[in-house]
């Protein structure tokens, strides 16, 4: 587009009233989200019949929705339209709006499950929830072990060895320190070009994490209670950042649980990546290894192709799932 303009052509334009305009959902606080088109931030309001339509969701538009809005005089917006997702990583709403399903973020490359080596110390069962979701929607996981500093004996060498078991599994994981930089640099290259979400508990180092990648950025922190290990929930919206070297990262409120959403019990296993090779060849059909006979699961456990923890972690998801209670972070 032109950016030079003739001035009798500018005085015979009508005076900008509603335009239209696509963009990127970045941050979204409830009632206002706030979107990124072009070089324009607008802050824009989500009109009712979203609402309505969305029933099953407390979050019609999420942080990494691509939208058409009407920008009114006043330079507000009115969203007029979603665009169709490619994915969505959506978990159970907590509290109150139970049932309800709240989008965590859309449209996104990668998600990456941040853990802490102590303060609080590492969930196992919780990234493996996590991953669950990811698996089932086709994007890409990742796991990021922050604190790196804090670790020392036999604390780091437990830290390692969940390292490795997910290393083995095929995932990328990122060992990194937000206070020291240790293996920041590292972990930007990873989010080159791609958008991607760190989500985790509260205190983990999710903000201070988005700080040191981008060290012009002051996103709210605050200390983990030394008495009970857990973080004060201070980040409390999702907001996408865009990064220097290319790409975009959401930081996220941390959470408290993380629900399995929408899988079956006979389904489950598929999402657990290193059970898939061996799922077809049990005696039953729809066998959920666990109480079956003859299952290829239970015996690749029992050589050890199938980590302990990872079987337990399984059978969790699936005895929620059954009590149709699916939200038990761990
Ligand atoms: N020693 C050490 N402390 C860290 C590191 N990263 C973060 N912290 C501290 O951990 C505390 C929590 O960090 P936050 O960035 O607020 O954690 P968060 O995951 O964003 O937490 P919520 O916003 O509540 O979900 C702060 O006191 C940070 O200073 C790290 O690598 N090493
Ligand atoms: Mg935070
Ligand atoms: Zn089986």
């Amino acid at each position: 587009m032109s950016t030079s303009f003739n001035t009798e052509e500018l005085a015979a334009a009508p005076a900008p009233r509603n335009r239209t305009v696509q963009g990127l959902v970045f941050r979204s606080t409830g009632r206002w989200v706030h979107v990124k088109a072009g070089k324009e931030i607008v802050r824009a309001r989500v009109r009712g019949r979203f609402r309505l339509r969305s029933q099953g969701h407390t979050n019609p538009v999420a942080v990494g929705d691509k939208v058409s809005l009407q920008i009114g005089t006043d330079g507000t917006g009115m969203i007029t339209e979603i665009h169709p997702r490619t994915n969505i990583v959506s978990r159970r709403a907590a509290g109150r709006r139970v049932g309800k399903e709240q989008i965590l973020i859309s449209n996104v490359d990668v998600v990456w499950i941040v853990q802490s080596v102590t303060l609080p110390c590492p969930n196992a069962g919780l990234i493996d929830r996590v991953l669950v979701a990811v698996e089932a929607q086709g994007i890409q996981g990742g796991i990021a072990l922050n604190k790196m500093d804090l670790g020392a004996g036999a604390m780091l060498d437990e830290a390692r060895i969940l390292c490795s078991r997910y290393e083995q599994l095929g995932y990328p994981v990122m060992q990194v320190s937000a206070l020291t930089g240790a293996g920041i640099r590292a972990f930007g290259t990873m989010l080159k070009d791609k958008i991607g979400i760190l989500t985790g508990p509260s205190g983990v180092g999710k903000s201070m994490m988005i700080n040191a990648l981008d060290p012009s950025l002051t996103l709210r922190t605050a200390r983990v209670s030394t008495k009970t290990h857990k973080g004060r929930h201070t980040t409390a919206h999702t907001e996408l950042y865009w990064l220097k070297g290319g790409g975009a990262i959401a930081d996220t409120p941390g959470i408290r649980e993380f629900g399995v959403l929408d899988v079956e019990p006979w389904e489950l296993s598929h999402h657990f990546r290193e059970f898939r090779r061996f799922v077809h060849d049990c005696r039953y059909a729809a066998c959920t290894h666990d109480h079956e006979p003859q299952c290829k699961v239970k015996a690749a456990r029992e050589a050890g192709l199938i980590s302990k923890e990872r079987y337990c972690s399984y059978i969790n998801i699936l005895d929620s799932i059954h009590a149709g209670d699916a939200d038990v972070g761990r």
